[in-house]
């Protein structure tokens, strides 16, 4: 494909206990491009952003590069990144979820910025509380 008809979308996340969340951002965001670089928190920076996730990075980046909207895996490890990122990347869109609306407009010197609306209803953060909860959901028994 020739380089002018490439254009890259670039997003961040921790994406712990890969969700539904996290998938509509990732289908979203790869449909603003031809192609969706994923930089993902490395366990150390999550614990700069106050976060421990409950899956290692190299998990994490597995189940990342199944995704069929990721075309690239690539460390976060600062919050100083971005820009360099997006150099390196040659990113046209810098994605997120809107509950970081706002906290990025700087890097609209260097690519479109766009923010995603959040999906409501789920978070890894959630997940983590209802699986310290009795479970109470069941398979249904498979009926011989
Ligand atoms: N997200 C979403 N809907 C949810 C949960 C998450 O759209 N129900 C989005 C978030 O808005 C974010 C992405 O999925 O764009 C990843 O979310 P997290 O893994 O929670 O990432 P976060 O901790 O917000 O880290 O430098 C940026 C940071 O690394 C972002």
């Amino acid at each position: 494909m020739a380089a002018s008809a490439q254009r890259t979308v670039i997003t961040y996340g921790t994406f712990d206990l890969f969700h539904k969340g996290h998938v509509e951002l990732l289908r979203r965001a790869r449909a603003l491009g031809t192609r969706l670089m994923v930089g993902l928190s490395t366990d150390s920076f999550n614990a700069i952003k106050g976060k421990t996730s409950a899956i290692s990075y190299e998990d994490r980046k597995l189940m990342l590069e199944a995704c069929r909207y990721v075309d690239g895996v690539f460390p976060e490890s600062d919050w100083a990144q971005k820009p360099a990122d997006i150099v390196r990347f040659g990113a046209d869109v810098f994605v997120m979820g809107d509950d970081w609306a706002g906290r990025f407009d700087d890097l609209a010197r260097y690519c479109h910025v766009c923010y995603l609306s959040r999906t409501p209803g789920v978070s890894s953060t959630e997940i983590k509380h209802l699986l310290q909860q009795p479970l109470t959901f069941r398979m249904p028994a498979i009926q011989p």
